[in-house]
């Protein structure tokens, strides 16, 4: 399994789970000097992830990009893919593609977590889960056709009412023929709405495509009571090689955020 570490780029999300603050070469470089295998962005748009930049910092520090967020879509323009009016629909699917291109070019994945939305108002959820499958179908596509695969990730009941739990996300990406979707989890949410959080990673088999590594208070691993030895030991049994990323809150520092991360990730490397 590979460590990496989050990096806000977008100040409308202050107090938000993010563990860096100071831009892209701060972040890059002090995740490397901790030791990460990489860093995930969570940029304001698709330029800020473009070309040069990113890939001087990826050789210069030797380290990988783990994953790219599309949330600020959501945070910074309101789109969101189950909106009731198709414009904002369109504009949500046009945002999230254009995410998956410039992730791709970094060699990183997209992550689909609050710009999926919710059923709102006025709306049959039977309707939501059709604009939701085919706003999947259709990054899923583009993320293949780019050779990465596309993240979705089930949320707290308090952010979405779309799928919160993981097997129902499963489920639902079964059952429509969602072959190119990778499942996120993110054990702060699952912490949440899990009875058991072992058995809901275990039955993701392969389509456990990424891990947001938080703990129960969403805080680095290490400051909660989330038992991280046990999820180790499945995640390890389950065959798991992806990215363990701290996306949790600056608390009590981003460095000591980052360094508890860290010193948590080695120590489940030590586990028999
Ligand atoms: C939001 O709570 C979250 O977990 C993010 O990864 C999704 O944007
Ligand atoms: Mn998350």
């Amino acid at each position: 399994m590979k460590s990496a570490i989050t990096v806000s780029l977008v100040p409308e999300s202050r107090g938000g789970p993010f563990v860096f603050w100071d831009g892209l070469e701060a972040a890059f470089e002090r995740a490397a000097a901790l030791g990460f295998d990489a860093v995930e962005i969570f940029p304001s748009g698709p330029e800020a992830v473009e070309g040069a930049r990113i890939e001087g910092l990826r050789r210069r520090t030797g380290l990988a990009v783990a994953a790219i967020g599309t949330g600020a879509g959501w945070v910074k323009h309101k789109l969101h893919l189950c909106s009731p009016e198709s414009a904002v629909r369109g504009r949500a699917r046009r945002f999230v593609a254009e995410m998956i291109e410039v992730a791709a070019s970094q060699g990183a994945p997209a992550i689909l977590g609050s710009m999926q939305g919710r059923v709102e108002a006025g709306v049959e959820r039977a309707q939501a889960l059709d604009w939701l499958e085919e706003a999947l179908r259709e990054a899923s596509e583009l993320a293949r056709q780019a050779g990465q695969t596309f993240l979705y990730e089930p949320l707290n009941r308090y952010e979405t009412n779309l799928f919160n739990r993981q097997q129902e996300a499963a489920h639902f990406l079964e059952e429509r023929g969602l072959s190119g979707v990778g499942i996120l989890a993110d054990w702060f949410h699952m912490n949440l709405e899990e009875a058991n959080l072992g058995e809901a990673l275990e039955a993701l088999g392969p389509r456990l495509g990424h891990v947001h590594f938080a703990d129960s208070n969403r805080r680095a691993v290490g400051f909660g009571h989330t038992d991280a030895g046990a999820l180790w030991r499945v995640l390890r049994r389950m065959g798991y090689a992806g990215y363990l990323s701290a996306e949790v809150v600056a608390w009590p520092s981003s460095e000591e955020a980052a360094e508890r991360t860290m010193q948590t990730f080695r120590a489940l490397q030590a586990i028999e």
